[in-house]
């Protein structure tokens, strides 16, 4: 059993897609152990993004992930990390396959609604930067 961290960006909670994105986790059998809505501060955005620091669109990506509500969930599941990243679909919708999150709702590579964790690595970190053990369920 694994565990990643979902995040549906302020895009997606301002477009209405929480249910949609929240469906198609349950559809293809991702248990959700951990959920909460947050507004995330510039500075909690820059923390959680730390990685991409040196990155080109760090200060628009942070904007954006600070302009509005978030929702995050911890998933858990055989393969999950994988298995989220599979839904989600490819960085640019442009290149996302057919059936995507991405390729279905995003228009453009920042504002593309959902987040996932890459690796068991980042996942640790990022379910530990919003949650702790009390707000997952075993
Ligand atoms: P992913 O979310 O698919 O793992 P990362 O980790 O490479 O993609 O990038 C983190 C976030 O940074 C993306 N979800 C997207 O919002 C934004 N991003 C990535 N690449 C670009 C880019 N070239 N221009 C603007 N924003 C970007």
């Amino acid at each position: 059993m694994e565990r990643t961290l979902s995040i549906i960006k302020p895009d997606g909670v301002a477009r209405g897609l929480i249910g949609e994105v929240i469906r198609r986790f349950e559809k293809n059998g991702i248990r959700i152990v951990g959920m909460k809505m947050l507004w995330m501060t510039r500075e909690q955005a820059r923390g959680f993004y730390a990685v991409h620091r040196e990155r080109p669109f760090f200060d628009s990506l942070t904007k954006f992930m600070s302009s509005g509500p978030v929702v995050v969930m911890v998933l858990e599941g055989e393969n999950v990390i994988e298995k989220n990243r599979r839904l989600m679909g490819a960085t640019d919708p442009s290149k996302a396959a057919e059936g995507t999150i991405r390729r279905d709702f995003a228009t453009e590579i920042e504002k593309n609604v959902v987040h996932g964790s890459d690796a068991p690595e980042t996942a640790a970190f990022e379910i530990g930067y919003f949650f702790n053990r009390f707000e997952i369920v075993a």
